[in-house]
């Protein structure tokens, strides 16, 4: 598709990277734009600010604003979600409904809401209202950071970064980093993580928790990946962005008969509903729409010239699509009130009218049908079917079974060495590495090493084109160790748990895997890594902060924008460890990426006492038999 965006004179975002002359001082976050003295620019020649700020001051400080901006993406997400479940509550929508009752009681103990004989709308009308608290300061710390370990919960109450509300630590941060306000680095960076752990421990964790409430947990789900998922004889509709709400009423309203019928009365011979990005990845997970791809072929999407629309909400939508639009018949529909661009059509989502929303895009989408250019349509064959689906409660469900969920045959293969240990490959693409270049490399490596790997985000779409996750994958690519324990349980060796919010799963199985024993008290006792070969967000930037807050290494396969920053960049990958028992390492290469969280699970394991790898022993029944209690 990049040779055809050539051939036809269409600019993509590989050319203008091409183009583009990154900024030395941006890239070592040494530019200070935070006052009119500036903007003030640190070299050799000019070691400080007009005002005196350093350069690990400077960098610290925009490092924090890029966390701060992170968080509240996410956070703001999560907060759409709860006002979408108050509305549900209180009966003013009916194009919801509370879809799992199961994760809505449990998630309602957490506040000690009383859910024995109640109704379940009253339940959810208080917990909506407890998570609305959650993001305003209060006296106490979030609640939702009761889920951590209590070992890591004393950790960040001696650091002093318990955050105190979701909107509370953003603008405190803000503040912190407004001139002339905090300037020690290693201080700034305390409250980059407490707020950072707003994010994950709290914003992500009640997206996720919410979108499971709202339209179901996930289940495992066979689905199909890459531009190919894009059909020449259906109506297409593509839905990119992050936030789940319209984009599950257009899922629904496009397996309406009566709009199928409508779709083939204008010639078509259906309609073919997939995704970019995070949106795709949560109608995904719940149920089983195509990937078109990720961030970076969403105008590769459009130049099929086979897309009829294309509905954005809001992160990671390029502004470029409206050019790239105009060349076909595609119609860029923006949903979210929050995000306009020009050259995109508009309409405002609302929760009230979401069903009849989705059926009147639909059906628009379904009258372009006949403006399709078919000499212009372009689309390759590439398509893999794979695996997704895997929340921690289906990964509980597929190791013990639905009335003994448990992670024991997990942690057993852990301790007894099949599996090595489990790394976290998340985060997005980006133009200055190959596509998914660095992403698949490194998780085929690691599985090879038998670690178990868990995913999410255009990671988790990169390696489902790269046909890892099916269960096969266990066979092809997986150590012999790995791959037993993955056939005996029926799950690939790398797991695709959602989009970006629900790196918050990955929080939650990491806790799951301490309650269930036998691998240390704490998240930083894992033999566990976290790694985002190709990241390029802000909200990339936040995730990084608070694995790293939560006690897991963090491999960057770029540095932060910090490197001009010489004890700022100790701090974050060495010094932080200290404390909080995580930290960063910045590392392009595939071999030494790997050998980088080896080198880290192997630690953990000797510190665990479980390095040994231990050879099974094969027992005659006689010898079961005298092991039986
Ligand atoms: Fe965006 Fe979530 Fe990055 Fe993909 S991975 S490019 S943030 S869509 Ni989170
Ligand atoms: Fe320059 Fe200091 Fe103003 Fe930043 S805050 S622009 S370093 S004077």
């Amino acid at each position: 598709m990049r040779d055809a965006a050539k051939r036809r004179g269409i600019e993509t975002v590989w050319d203008r990277s091409a183009a583009n002359v990154a900024c030395k001082f941006g890239l070592e976050g040494l530019c200070c734009k935070n006052c009119n003295m500036g903007p003030c620019r640190i070299s050799a020649k000019t070691p400080r600010g007009m005002c005196g700020a350093d350069a690990d001051t400077i960098a610290a400080r925009n490092l924090a604003r890029a966390v701060a901006a992170g968080t509240s993406a996410h956070s703001d997400h999560g907060r759409h979600l709860v006002h979408t479940l108050r509305m549900v509550a209180e009966g003013a929508t009916d194009s919801y409904r509370i879809a799992d009752e199961r994760k809505l009681f449990e998630f309602a103990e957490l506040y000690k809401i009383e859910t024995r004989g109640r109704a379940v709308l009253d339940v959810a009308k208080d917990l909506a209202r407890a998570l609305d608290a959650e993001f305003a300061h209060a006296e106490a710390p979030m609640k939702t950071l009761s889920q951590a370990p209590l070992k890591r919960q004393a950790v960040w109450e001696k650091a002093g970064v318990k955050p105190h509300g979701i909107d509370h630590s953003v603008v405190e941060l803000m503040h912190r980093t407004h001139m002339g306000v905090d300037h020690a680095f290693d201080h700034v960076e305390r409250g980059t993580l407490t707020t950072a752990i707003a994010d994950g421990w709290g914003g992500s964790m009640i997206a996720t928790a919410v979108s499971d409430i709202l339209f179901g947990t996930p289940k495992p789900v066979l689905s199909s990946v890459n531009l190919g998922v894009i059909s020449k004889d259906h109506v297409n509709i593509v839905v990119h962005g992050h936030e789940p709400a319209l984009s599950d009423c257009v899922a629904a309203a496009c397996e309406d008969p009566a709009m199928i019928e409508y779709a083939k009365g204008k010639g078509a011979a259906g309609i073919r509903l997939s995704g970019i990005c995070c949106t795709a990845n949560e109608i995904l997970m719940r149920r089983g729409v195509p990937v078109a791809g990720n961030f970076l072929q969403q105008e590769l999407a459009v130049m099929t010239g086979a897309v009829e629309m294309m509905l954005v909400d809001v992160q990671c939508v390029m502004p470029s699509l409206a050019s790239v639009a105009a060349c076909f018949h595609t119609k860029v529909v923006a949903t979210s009130k929050l995000a306009h661009t020009a050259g995109f059509e508009t309409v405002a989502f609302s929760e009230e009218r979401a069903m009849d929303q989705a059926r009147t895009l639909v059906r628009s989408a379904i009258d372009n049908f006949a403006n399709r250019n078919r000499d212009k349509v372009e689309i390759p064959e590439s398509r893999v079917d794979f695996v997704a689906g895997f929340s921690v409660r289906a990964i509980h469900e597929m190791l013990g079974g639905r009335f003994r969920a448990t992670f024991r045959p997990l942690n057993d293969a852990i301790i007894d060495g099949r599996i090595r240990g489990i790394a976290g490959v998340v985060g997005c693409n980006n133009p200055k590495k190959n596509l998914d270049g660095s992403i698949v490399p490194l998780v085929k490596e690691l599985v090879a090493n038998d670690v178990l790997v868990l995913l999410s985000g255009c990671a988790a779409i990169s390696c489902a084109k790269a046909g890892l996750l099916s269960p096969e994958a266990a066979r092809n690519t997986a150590s012999p160790g790995l791959a037993e324990v993955c056939e005996a349980i029926g799950i690939p060796p790398v797991l695709h748990m959602g989009s970006c919010v629900d790196n918050s799963r990955i929080l939650s199985a990491a806790c799951d895997v301490l309650r269930e024993g036998g691998l240390g008290e704490d998240i930083s006792d894992l033999p566990a890594a976290g790694a985002a070969p190709e990241w390029m967000s802000e909200k990339a930037v936040a995730i990084g902060h608070y694995f790293v807050a939560s006690g897991m290494l963090v491999l960057l396969g770029s540095p932060l924008h910090v490197t001009g920053g010489e004890k700022l960049d100790g701090f974050l990958t060495r010094g932080v460890e200290e404390a909080f028992g995580g930290r960063f390492a910045w590392s392009s290469g595939t071999a030494e990426q790997v050998k980088i969280i080896l080198e880290h699970i192997d630690k953990k394991r000797a510190a665990l006492g479980i390095n040994a790898k231990r050879s099974r022993v094969l027992l005659d029944m006689k010898e079961r038999r005298a092991l039986d209690v």
